[in-house]
C-alpha cells in the first residue's frame, strides 16, 4: 500500500509536485487513500468549497478562470478542480480546460487541475470531495470545483460544496421551467453568463420572477442573480462578491449540519455497497434472487447484517 501521508506533508508545506503526486494517486483510487482520509480531515484550513455547474458549453471554466484573476486580485490563493465526469482519460474537455487556464499557468497561487476520476470510496463526488480537501490543506482557498450539470453525480458534488454557483445562458428560452426544480435545489448563485449575447438581461429577469414565484424554500436564502461575460470580465467582481458572501450564510450550522448530512448519507451508501459486493455470501445471494428464492431486500438486509 502507498504511504500517502508524506505527500500530504509535502503538499501541506507548499509542494506543487507532491500535491499534483497526491492528486494522481487519488484520481486513480490508489490503496492508501482511505488511511489518508482522517489526517487530511485534520489538515483543513477551513477554505471555501465553491461548486460551479451549468449545461456544457455554458462558460463554466471561462467563468472560473476570470474569478481567478479577481480573487488573485484580492490576495486569494485559488485552488481548481474541473471534473470531466464523462470521458475519463481523454483529451477533449480536459485540454479545453487546461488553455483555458493558461492565463495562470506561470501563477504559483493558482492550482489547476483536471480530473476525470475513476476512484473508489463514492465514486466521482467521493474522489472529488478528497481532492478538493487535499486542496484546502495545501493552502488555496477558495477550492472552486467545476462539473458539467448533467447528472445525478454533479448533484451531489453540488450538494457537497458550500456554495453552489448555476452556470446558464441566454438561450435557455424554455429550459427555464425545466431547470426550475434543479436550481432551487442546489443554487447559492445563479448566473446568466455571455451577457455579450442578445437576452441576458431578460434572461436573469425571467430567473427571479420564476424564483420569487416558488415558495417552500425554508431552509435557505433565495440564490442571488448575476449576469456576467466571462470572456472579458464583465460582472466577474460581482460574482466573487456573491460567492465570498455566500460563505458566511453557507457556514450557518443549519447549512453544516445539512452538508454533513449529505456526506454522511453518501458516505454510507458507498460503504453499505461495498461492504454487500465484498459479503462471501453476495454471490450466493444474487443467484437466490435470480432463482427468487429470495427477495433483494431480505438478501441486502443480509449482507449489510441486519438480519441473520
Ligand atoms: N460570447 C461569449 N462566449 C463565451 C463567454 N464565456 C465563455 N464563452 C465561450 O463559450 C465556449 C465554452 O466555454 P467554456 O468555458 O469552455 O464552457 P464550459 O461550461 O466550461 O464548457 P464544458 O466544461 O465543456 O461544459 C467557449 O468558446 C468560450 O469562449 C461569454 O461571456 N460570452
Ligand atoms: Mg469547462
Amino acid at each position: 500500500m502507498t504511504d500517502l501521508v508524506p505527500l500530504l506533508a509535502g503538499a501541506v508545506a507548499g509542494e506543487r509536485r507532491a500535491l499534483a503526486r497526491l492528486l494522481t494517486a487519488i484520481e486513480g483510487g490508489a490503496d492508501g487513500v482511505r488511511e489518508l482520509i482522517p489526517s487530511l480531515f485534520a489538515a483543513s484550513r477551513g477554505a471555501h468549497l465553491v461548486g460551479i455547474t451549468g449545461p456544457p458549453g455554458s462558460g463554466k471554466s471561462t467563468l472560473v478562470n476570470a474569478l481567478a484573476t479577481v480573487w488573485r486580485r484580492r490576495g486569494r490563493r485559488v485552488g481548481i478542480l474541473a471534473v470531466d465526469p464523462s470521458s475519463p482519460f481523454t483529451g477533449g474537455a480536459i485540454m479545453g480546460d487546461r488553455i483555458r487556464m493558461m492565463e495562470h499557468a506561470g501563477d504559483l497561487d493558482v492550482f489547476v487541475r483536471s480530473m476525470a476520476s475513476r476512484g473508489e470510496l463514492g465514486g466521482l463526488a467521493g474522489t472529488t470531495w478528497i481532492a478538493a480537501a487535499v486542496l484546502d490543506a495545501a493552502g488555496y482557498d477558495p477550492v472552486v470545483v467545476e462539473t458539467v450539470g448533467a447528472g445525478q453525480s454533479e448533484v451531489e458534488i453540488a450538494r457537497l460544496a458550500e456554495t453552489t454557483v448555476v452556470v446558464e445562458v441566454p438561450e435557455m428560452g424554455d429550459e427555464v421551467q425545466a431547470i426550475k426544480a434543479g436550481l432551487l435545489e442546489v443554487a447559492d448563485v445563479i448566473v446568466v453568463n455571455k451577457g455579450d449575447r442578445p437576452g441576458a438581461e431578460l434572461a436573469a429577469r425571467q430567473l427571479r420572477a420564476m424564483l420569487s414565484s416558488v415558495g417552500g424554500r425554508i431552509t435557505r436564502q433565495p440564490p442571488a442573480i448575476l449576469t456576467t461575460t466571462a470572456l472579458d470580465g464583465a460582472g466577474v467582481d460581482a460574482l466573487a462578491d456573491a460567492i465570498d458572501a455566500h460563505r458566511a450564510a453557507a457556514r450557518a450550522p443549519d447549512q453544516a449540519m445539512q452538508r454533513a448530512r449529505n456526506q454522511l448519507r453518501r458516505a454510507a451508501a458507498e460503504i453499505g455497497v461495498r461492504a454487500a459486493t465484498a459479503h462471501p455470501e453476495w454471490e450466493e445471494l444474487v443467484e437466490a434472487v435470480a432463482e427468487r428464492r429470495v427477495d433483494p431486500v431480505t438478501a441486502a438486509e443480509r449482507l449489510v447484517g441486519l438480519r441473520s
